[in-house]
């Protein structure tokens, strides 16, 4: 097998298993961004992708799709348990989510976490060529890079981080925050989405391994000598692309008249777009719209919001709590408020092919974007990127990232339940005059920075820094 010059960690595989009735297997491309924005450099530079095929003991061999070598991971039932759905997603995921919901802190999560790191980082430092580049994605695989660098000192490393990173005070709750931050350390690059978040990691380095940190570059001591990491924000975004294509097809036009067809016409859409997720603030969301029906702001023949919640981590205890508290607000709303012909809330608990949710984008006035954190948040990047007739408002909280990047929205405090209401009426209320000019600065944002930029932008800091060891 040939060695990589360019070899990518992500916690996932771009692809998923799909077996037909014959039980013939094959893989399908999923559709993230990530893939479409690495794709022609992986297929340039004779790339590696290191991850999980997403079912578990699955022993496969290396193989290539789409001119992409796959490197497969093979997890247990048990370190699904223990490692995705334990550490990565009910210790770290609400931890540096600003503690929205509980974390779990088991030792033998973070057992399987370093072991299950390690069998990642291991495949990457088989697979990559000589001086060759590996990054690193994610919080599910934070010790990945200082072990990459042990086993592979002559390759340089990149990490980009999608979520949040959060303040010192939350984050020194954990048992093992020294090793996490020694195990980012191992980058040369270190990403994060907000520059907010860099600060927090700089912040932690300082006070606990009490490393030189001159303006954005720590100094990490190693064994023999010292090597510098960059700190920076590189917010991510989307590939536009299809997003405009999709909106400007009659077809997908058709099919939006029709989705408000089937609502009744009402005069405005709401929208919500989010995995079923306690970060996402979809609660908050529901509470404040229905205060706004039951004191007459709003009138259910006029208005409707469709929330769309595909399913997440359903075996997370927090998750299926979520879920029935969202979906008892939801009949409870729709009970009170319903007509026969229209609906208050049109919940669907389901995923949608990407041609549907830009049909529901077109379709809705109003995008309602109320995380209560969240790193970047790209539906809010979607919304925008399909509005071609620079109509609709969005309402954006500042707990994103995105509320970084996009300050025409209607930015706003998620927690403050009065507040979301006047931004929802803002919204609904807005002249097209003004909607015009907010969505224009908005599109020029999304269109001029996607993820293209993005990722550009983050290799050349690698390169730089390849130089730089040079
Ligand atoms: C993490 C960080 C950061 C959702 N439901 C369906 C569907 N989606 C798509 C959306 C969007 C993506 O999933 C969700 O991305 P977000 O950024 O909104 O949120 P997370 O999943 O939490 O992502 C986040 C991101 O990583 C990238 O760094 O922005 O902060 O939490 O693209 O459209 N897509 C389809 N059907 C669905 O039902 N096709």
């Amino acid at each position: 097998m040939t060695a990589a010059d360019f070899v990518v960690v992500a916690n996932r595989l771009p692809v998923d298993r799909v077996l037909d009735a014959d039980g013939q297997e094959s893989w399908r491309t999923s559709p993230g961004g990530l893939v479409a924005a690495l794709e022609p450099m992986m297929q340039a530079a004779g790339g590696a992708w290191v991850g999980w095929a997403g079912q578990p003991d699955l022993e496969l061999d290396p193989f290539t799709a789409n001119d992409i070598r796959l490197i497969p991971i093979a997890l247990s039932e048990q370190e699904i348990a223990e490692y995705y759905e334990g550490f990565a997603n009910d210790t770290i995921w609400p931890l540096y989510h600003d503690v929205i919901a509980p974390p779990q802190y088991h030792r033998e999560w973070w057992e399987a976490y370093v072991t299950v790191n390690r069998r990642f980082a291991e495949a990457a430092a088989a697979a990559v060529a000589e001086n060759g580049t590996v990054w690193v994605h994610d919080y599910q695989l934070q010790l990945v890079p200082e072990m990459v660098r042990a086993l592979r000192p002559d390759v340089t490393i990149g990490y980009f981080h999608h979520i949040p990173f959060p303040a010192h005070g939350l984050y020194a709750q954990m048992p093992w925050r020294d090793q996490v931050l020694r195990g980012l350390l191992g980058a040369d690059v270190i990403g994060f989405q907000r520059a907010q978040d860099a600060n927090y990691f700089l912040a932690a380095v300082r006070r606990r391994l009490k490393y030189d940190v001159k303006s954005s570059v720590v100094e990490v001591p190693g064994e023999s000598s010292t090597h510098p990491a960059l700190v920076k924000a590189f917010p991510i975004s989307i590939d536009t692309a299809p997003y405009r294509e999709l909106a400007a097809s009659p077809r997908i036009q058709a099919r939006a008249a029709e989705i408000r067809e089937s609502l009744g016409n009402p005069k405005h859409i709401l929208l919500g777009v989010d995995r079923l997720d306690y970060t996402k603030g979809i609660r908050h969301r529901i509470k404040a719209y229905s205060e706004l029906l039951r004191q007459g702001r709003l009138h259910v023949e006029d208005v409707t919001l469709i929330q769309v919640a595909s399913p997440s981590r359903e075996r997370v205890d927090a998750y299926v709590t979520l879920r029935d508290e969202i979906e008892l607000s939801v009949a409870r709303i729709n009970g009170d408020t319903d007509t026969m012909g229209h609906s208050a809330i049109r919940y669907l608990h389901q995923g949608f092919p990407r041609d549907e949710m830009v049909a529901l984008y077109l379709a809705a006035d109003v995008m309602l974007v109320t995380a209560l954190r969240d790193g970047m948040n790209l539906v809010a990047k979607e919304y925008i990127a399909t509005r071609a007739d620079n109509r609709g408002a969005l309402v954006l909280s500042e707990f994103t990232g995105a509320a970084d990047e996009l300050r025409q929205a209607i930015l706003v405090n998620p927690h403050d339940i009065e507040g979301l209401k006047d931004a929802i009426m803002t919204a609904v209320e807005m002249p097209a005059g003004e909607q015009g000019k907010r969505m224009r600065a908005l599109r020029k944002r999304v269109l001029e920075n996607d993820v293209n930029a993005w990722s550009s932008s983050f290799l050349q800091a690698l390169a730089d820094a390849r130089a730089a060891r040079a």
